[in-house]
């Protein structure tokens, strides 16, 4: 899989990118994550990318000459979907994480900065916006990020087993079950007995029953919807 990510600061995403799944996931070749400095687009002499907002001309709005010839550049390329992290999105959900990571599509990640983009840009370049929650960050870069993590770590061979993303919380639409490790008694707590039984038919059976309980107490909007499904 191919990423474009254009950015204003991909200094950012050196970290979280190069580290554990989706770092490996790079080595390995599984994907491939290219970052794109915004600022190698402007023309002008000060390479200026933003400008004053119309209107109140309170604040400062990405120009739209920048991000233009920066989607037809990376579009020449081949074909692409160009994604803009905004919290005027859908919510990213798991299903939108598990259906781009099974699509062929090669992506392009936009991160806005300052009070936004041209609007001009995003109605004729954006083909999708998407929010990773209902708050404003300073810039795109850490929903970006966010996205990268939610895919790369469901292609093919991205995990350490290829049974773990269907046990994953929200794959079916409900929590995880609560995960214990030795030792079976720490200061006087106890593991769950039945997970110590070996039985593993009633293990299974005492993990989905636990699923749904703690869905329907932690997340009554989940269970709502995975009450819907399953009815
Ligand atoms: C900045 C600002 C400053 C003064 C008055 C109003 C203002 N609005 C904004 C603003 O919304 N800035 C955004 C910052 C512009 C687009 C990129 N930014 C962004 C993306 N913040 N938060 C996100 C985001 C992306 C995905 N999911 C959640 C949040």
């Amino acid at each position: 899989m191919i990423l474009d990510i254009v950015t204003l600061f991909p200094d950012m995403f050196r970290g979280p990118l190069d580290d554990s799944i989706v770092g490996r996931s790079r080595e390995a070749g599984r994907c491939e994550i290219r970052l794109h400095n915004l600022r190698d687009w402007a023309r002008d002499k000060h390479r200026k990318v933003d400008d004053d907002a119309f209107g109140d001309g309170a604040g400062m709005v990405l120009k739209p000459e920048p991000l233009f010839a920066c989607i037809e550049d990376l579009r020449r390329e081949g074909p692409a979907r160009v994604i803009l992290l905004s919290p005027q999105g859908p919510l990213l959900t798991q299903g939108r994480c598990r259906q781009l990571a099974a699509s062929d599509e090669r992506l392009i990640l936009v991160c806005g900065r300052y009070k936004g983009l041209d609007e001009r840009f995003i109605e004729a370049c954006v083909d999708e916006e998407l929010s990773i929650g209902d708050y404003v960050l300073s810039g795109g870069e850490l929903a970006a990020m966010v996205l990268v993590d939610g895919i790369v770590r469901l292609l093919p061979q991205a995990l350490n087993t290829p049974e773990s993303a269907e046990s994953d919380s929200l794959e079916d639409g409900l929590l995880d079950a609560p995960q214990y490790t030795r030792p079976a008694e720490f200061r006087g707590l106890q593991v769950p007995e039945i997970l110590l039984s070996g039985h593993h038919g009633r293990i299974a059976e005492w993990r989905q029953q636990q699923r749904v309980e703690r869905t329907r107490r932690k997340r009554p909007d989940l269970y709502r919807a995975w009450t819907k499904e399953n009815q």
